[in-house]
């Protein structure tokens, strides 16, 4: 059974069970849509416990051939990408398919005249500026991998990335625009590039047109290089299970790690979630707001619209500039017909009360989805009713930069809707529910720790450079299934809904932190002693960030002494991450052993001052006393 699109609940109902009797014989059917040089020997090949997770073995591909060259004579005029700069005033980019081609063959060019080859790592550090999906694709072309770290991220940031993948290249340009604000990208490189002895060629988009520092033998300009180089590049050939691209993520260790998605599944997976989910037909318009830099970019920027032969809306500005009724002007501008945004970004333009929303029409409108965290009742409310006008569905849609794809979700008018819930697993996405134990929770109206059983065809497949860590995150804690990190309830027809993480790991704003990550950046200050972040629940952000800090004298300054923290942690990480909260506190709860009680830390940046639980077993109770009273 082949669907192009599920069309009606029945549809899902069937592939679904198809999907769960038969993954192999469903999967493949869905991977006969693509070009292949040649076909898979094994749909799929598994062991959780390894972990081992091969998809399509043998089958041999590149995903922008599939992304680009298999729609040209069918789409060759059609934009690929619609680019909205982040002024206004300037004008918008249309890039047909075959356009777009020419320019990721003659970037391929470039990358492999300048000695990157199949398997080489290259950091794209970049402004949401179409020559960032160009870069993207034209690493896939070739076979490079791709690491694309936020523009948002800081020079410290950026070099932990390249020296973790060791990559030799780095693609970037020399400024960017957010709103009324200029960023020096090309020099954050610079910084970055002190301690990266091993990037051998950095590669600059000219973009804003200011000055930038350019080192000789290591530095060049794209727009030179261009000149030297062919229109055509036909795509590298690659295995299905060839990584694809690597992308660092935060957990709940100190350090990030590089997630690595490959070539097969990966395809297969996006553009089946992307046409399924969102409904999409030939002639919509899809605009995700997400940035590139992180994974709901990948798949659904880049990756799930051009498989499926889309257009892609690019945005580079933020939702705020002119003013509070951008998105809203875009939508209307462009006759955006699927609409994809975060919570984060809902809230806070619903904070912006109705007049930016009042003067657009929003009629082209047909889905609106949500990405990144819980979507609360309100925010729900408020979508559906002022920007879907009561007559759009919602997808809220779950997953993560380690699922590749949209794991849960109703499909857009297919599959019932119920605010809060990301509801219904995706055909061959087997959830399950686990007791602390391990045990499945067989029963619906329940809560559990969410865990997935069977593999799908964007799975993590490894953290580069270090499997063991994949396995002791995802696989280890339970035998036999992928771990989420994510809480949930099943209600009594089987719709999930995703409660939050369970472990040390902060969403703010739809960005992962973790605690342990955010303490280490805090640490860095030299009079700090030692420090304890948790998150707490923001109107806006979802979660914010409150940290307990101890600092080696009393402090006499304490504004002075929090803007320190503030800027090691924008320099160590990003602005970001920045706390909401300090606290300085003299100790921290610590049991006997020496664990800090964040259960109790938790609940005073709650403001739950009644319900800490029990503090007897502590070192030195009274530090309780203490952090109760001084709660910022
Ligand atoms: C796509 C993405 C993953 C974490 C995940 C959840 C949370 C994401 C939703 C959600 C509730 C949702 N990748 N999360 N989507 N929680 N409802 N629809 O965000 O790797 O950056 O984050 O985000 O906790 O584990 S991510």
């Amino acid at each position: 059974m082949s669907y192009s699109r599920l069309r009606s609940n029945a549809d899902y109902t069937n592939a679904y069970a198809q999907s769960v009797a038969e993954p192999e014989a469903f999967w493949a059917a869905q991977a006969e849509r693509f070009t292949w040089r040649r076909k898979w020997d094994h749909v799929l090949q598994w062991d959780f416990n390894a972990p081992q997770v091969e998809w399509f073995k043998g089958g041999r591909l590149n995903i922008t051939e599939n992304c680009l060259d298999r729609h040209l004579a069918s789409r060759g005029d059609k934009t690929a990408i619609l680019w909205e700069p982040n002024d206004p005033g300037e004008e918008a980019q249309r890039i047909s398919y075959r356009e777009l081609h020419a320019r990721v063959c003659r970037f391929a060019n470039v990358l492999e005249h300048n000695g990157a080859k199949k398997g080489d790592r290259v950091c794209i550090y970049m402004p949401m500026i179409p020559d960032l999906a160009v870069a993207v694709l034209a690493c896939a072309r070739i076979g490079a991998i791709h690491s694309v770290v936020f523009a948002g991220f800081s020079a410290q940031s950026i070099a932990d990335r390249i020296q973790d993948a060791d990559a030799a290249f780095v693609i970037t340009t020399d400024g960017m625009a957010r709103g009324a604000k200029k960023v020096a990208v090309k020099a954050i490189v610079d910084e970055a590039l002190r301690t990266c002895p091993g990037v051998k060629r950095v590669m600059v988009v000219r973009h804003t047109g200011e000055e930038v520092d350019m080192q000789a033998g290591r530095d060049v300009w794209l727009h030179d290089e261009l000149k030297q180089v062919d229109a055509d590049r036909p795509a590298e050939e690659m295995a299905s299970e060839d990584p694809l691209f690597i992308l660092y993520t935060s957990g709940s260790t100190g350090k990030p790690k590089g997630v690595v998605h490959t070539c097969g599944g990966y395809m297969v997976y996006t553009d089946y979630t992307f046409r399924n989910v969102f409904q999409y037909e030939e002639q919509d318009v899809f605009w995700c707001t997400a940035d590139v830099g992180w994974v709901t970019g990948h798949s659904y920027i880049i990756y799930g619209p051009l498989l499926a032969g889309a257009t892609s809306l690019m945005f580079e500005g933020i939702p705020t500039y002119p003013d509070a009724g951008r998105f809203w002007q875009v939508i209307d501008k462009h006759g955006v017909n699927i609409f994809y945004t975060a919570p984060t970004a809902i809230r806070s333009l619903m904070a912006q009360g109705l007049d930016f929303v009042r003067p657009c029409s929003l009629s082209s409108l047909k889905v609106i989805g949500s990405v990144g965290e819980p979507i609360n009742e309100e925010a729900w409310h408020w979508y559906k009713e002022h920007i879907g006008k009561d007559r759009c569905p919602i997808v809220d849609t779950w997953w993560q930069t380690e699922t590749g794809g949209i794991l849960i979700s109703s499909l857009a008018g297919i599959t019932d809707e119920k605010p809060s819930y990301a509801a219904w697993p995706m055909p061959g996405v087997q959830p399950v529910l686990l007791t602390p134990e391990g045990k499945e929770i067989m029963e619906n109206e329940v809560e559990g720790l969410l865990a997935i059983k069977f593999p799908w065809p964007s799975i993590i497949r490894t953290t580069w450079g270090d499997h063991e860590r994949c396995r002791q995150t995802y696989f280890s804690s339970y035998k036999g299934y992928y771990f989420t990190g994510d809480g949930a309830r099943r209600d009594a027809e089987g719709r999930y809904r995703i409660i939050g993480r369970v472990d040390d790991v902060i969403n703010v704003s739809g960005h992962r932190f973790g605690t342990a990550e955010i303490e280490n950046a805090i640490n860095e200050s030299e009079w700090v002693v030692e420090s304890a972040v948790v998150g707490y629940p923001h109107d806006i952000k979802g979660q914010g960030i409150y940290a307990y800090v101890i600092a080696e004298k009393p402090v006499t300054d304490p504004d002075q002494a929090r803007s320190e923290i503030l800027a090691t942690v924008t320099k160590m990480i990003g602005p970001i991450a920045k706390p909401d909260k300090i606290q300085f506190v003299s100790g921290l709860p610590k049991t006997r052993s020496g664990k800090i009680m964040r259960r109790i830390l938790r609940k005073v940046a709650e403001n739950e001052l009644n319900s800490l639980g029990d503090t007897t077993t502590l070192l030195d109770p009274a530090v309780v006393d203490e952090i109760k009273a001084g709660r910022v």
